[in-house]
C-alpha cells in the first residue's frame, strides 16, 4: 500500500494533536489495517518535521524492542527506531508534569553520546564504541498516543515509537571504562523494588543495539552525528507513575537517574 501524501499528512496531525492535547487515539491500523513498516517510517518522518515546524530540534535517536522479551510480547524479530528532539529532554531536578502526558511508563535505558559522525550499513558494536565518547544512565519516559498503550508495530513506528520524554543520569563515562553488556539494573518506584535486569537484555549489549540501528539508517542514506545522544533500548518492561511518585534506576559501575513525576 502506499499512502497518498495527503493521507499521510492526516496522520500526522491526528498523532500530534493526540500528543499535545494529552489525549488517546484509536490506533491508525484499525483504519489502516495494511499499513507497511516502511509507510509507518514516513509518517514518523512527517511527524518529526512537524515538531520542527514548531521549533523542536533533532538532538538524536532511541532504541525499542531491543529485548527478546518485548520482542515476544510484540511477536515480532525487529527492534524499531525513532527520534529525540530537544523538547523531550528532562532533567533530575525539574519534576516532570503529568499533566502534560497521557499514560506514562518509565523505562531503564543506557544513553550514548556519539563524539563523531558515523554512518554505514555494516557498523558493528565495536564501530559504536569507537565513536562513543560517553555512556550514561538514562530514564526514558514512553507514552504512546494509542488508547491503553495498545497498539501493532506499524502503528508504533509511527507514533515515534512511543517517545516523550528522557532523562540523564550526571554520570557520563567512557564506554570502555565498564562492562557494557553485563551492567546489573534495579529500577524503583519510591523506594521500592520494581524492575531489576542487565544491559545484557539489550541484543547482549548495548553498542549492540547501537549499531543496528546506524545500519537501518545508513539503508536510507542517513547516518548519526556528533553530539547525538542515544537510548539503546529498554532492559526491563516499563513500569507507570503518578504525580508525586519517583524513578530511580541504579546500574552497576555506571552510577544512576532520578525522575520525581508532579
Ligand atoms: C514501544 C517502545 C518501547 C523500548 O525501549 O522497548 C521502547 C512501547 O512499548 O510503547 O521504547
Amino acid at each position: 500500500m502506499t499512502l497518498t501524501s495527503g493521507a499521510d499528512m492526516e496522520i500526522v496531525e491526528y498523532l500530534y494533536s493526540a500528543e499535545k492535547e494529552q489525549r488517546e487515539v484509536v490506533k491508525i491500523t484499525d483504519r489502516l489495517p495494511e499499513l507497511s513498516f516502511e509507510d509507518a517510517y514516513l509518517i514518523q518522518e512527517k511527524l518529526i518535521e512537524r515538531r520542527e515546524i514548531d521549533g523542536a530540534r533533532r538532538v538524536g535517536l532511541k532504541l525499542g524492542l531491543t529485548s527478546r522479551a518485548k520482542q515476544q510480547m510484540m511477536g515480532v524479530h525487529e527492534a524499531i527506531y525513532g527520534f529525540l528532539t530537544d523538547d523531550m529532554l528532562g532533567f533530575e531536578w525539574e519534576p516532570i508534569d503529568f499533566d502534560q502526558l497521557i499514560h506514562p511508563k518509565a523505562e531503564p535505558e543506557i544513553a550514548f553520546m556519539i563524539g563523531e559522525d558515523l554512518q554505514g550499513t555494516s557498523v558493528t558494536a565495536e564501530d559504536v564504541l569507537k565513536v562513543t565518547k560517553y555512556v550514561a544512565p538514562a530514564i526514558e519516559i514512553i507514552d504512546s498516543r494509542y488508547l491503553d498503550f495498545k497498539f501493532t508495530l506499524a502503528d508504533v513506528i509511527a507514533d515515534n515509537c512511543s517517545s516523550s520524554r528522557f532523562i540523564l543520569g550526571s554520570k557520563w563515562m567512557k564506554p570502555d571504562s565498564v562492562e557494557l553488556g553485563q551492567l546489573g539494573m534495579v529500577m524503583s518506584k519510591n523506594g521500592i523494588v520494581a524492575q531489576t535486569g542487565s544491559s545484557a537484555a539489550v541484543l547482549g549489549n548495548p553498542a549492540v543495539s547501537v549499531a543496528w540501528a546506524v545500519n537501518k539508517l545508513g539503508d536510507a542514506g542517513r547516518g548519526i552525528k556528533k553530539g547525538d545522544i542515544i537510548l539503546s533500548g529498554a532492559i526491563s518492561e516499563a513500569i507507570s507513575f503518578l504525580p508525586g511518585e519517583s524513578i530511580t534506576v541504579q546500574f552497576a559501575e555506571l552510577g544512576s537517574v532520578t525522575m520525581v513525576c508532579k
